[in-house]
């Protein structure tokens, strides 16, 4: 055991847990349910999403996204880049304060979705760099063939087939060994299960004081 002095006071925060996965793949669902399960258990808890399309960026991809405009592949990323930085010191102090953030999608997407449309990985990655470390990544894994059958999708730009075939690739290339890969085949109760034990020990992690870090360095 080590003694500790009160100026060594560990700085307690909020975790922030990132859900990626294809469109349909279960993450929305789950997010609810991780909400009441943390605060039931005593967390402050709050779910954000990405693209956040309440501000004027956000405003920006929305349209695009729903095909009312057209913009360059480069230019897109930037602004769901810019939609991430525009909240970055919220988010920085929301979990100074010991809430913990689950996030539908993060840069991950940013990178996954815009390389599979042709760009250079490390181009789209070059304006995460700086961007706040998730605490827990945390993928739900099911094949885009699979999701097609759940429902179909809707009419947004990116919900097809061949597109989410290669987006798949590209979270499996930007993977590593730190994800928490979850099967999205199974069970609703047994995703939950799973998720609600990788995010209790990762909100207890950052309770006991683990230090931020930054994307991509
Ligand atoms: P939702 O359907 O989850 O609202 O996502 N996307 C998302 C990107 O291309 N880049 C990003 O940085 C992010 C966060 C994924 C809308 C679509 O936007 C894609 C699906």
């Amino acid at each position: 055991q080590i003694h500790m002095a009160s100026s060594d006071k560990i700085d307690s925060r909020g975790a922030l847990i990132v859900l990626e996965g294809l469109d349909r793949c279960g993450k929305t669902s789950q997010y609810a349910r991780l909400q009441s399960y943390l605060e039931e258990s005593g967390n402050a808890v709050e779910l954000w999403r990405f693209p956040d399309r309440n501000t004027g960026v956000g405003q920006m991809i929305s349209s695009y996204l729903v095909n009312q405009t057209n913009l360059d592949d480069r230019a897109v990323h930037l602004l769901f880049s810019a939609n991430r930085w525009e909240k970055r010191s919220l988010m920085e102090s929301k979990l100074r304060s010991g809430t913990t953030l689950i996030v539908d999608r993060y840069s991950f997407s940013g990178v996954a979705f815009s390389s599979a449309k042709g760009l250079d990985v490390e181009w789209c990655k070059a304006p995460e760099v700086g961007l706040l470390d998730p605490d827990a990544v945390i993928y739900l894994d099911i094949s885009p063939e699979k999701v097609v059958e759940r429902g179909g999708y809707g009419g947004e730009r990116y919900e097809k087939l061949e597109f989410q075939k290669t987006v798949a690739q590209s979270y499996k290339a930007l993977s590593d060994s730190t994800w928490k890969i979850v099967d999205g085949t199974l069970s609703i109760e047994d995703v939950e299960k799973q998720l609600r034990q990788i995010v209790m020990e990762c909100v207890q992690q950052c309770q006991n004081g683990k230090p931020f870090s930054q994307l991509w360095r």
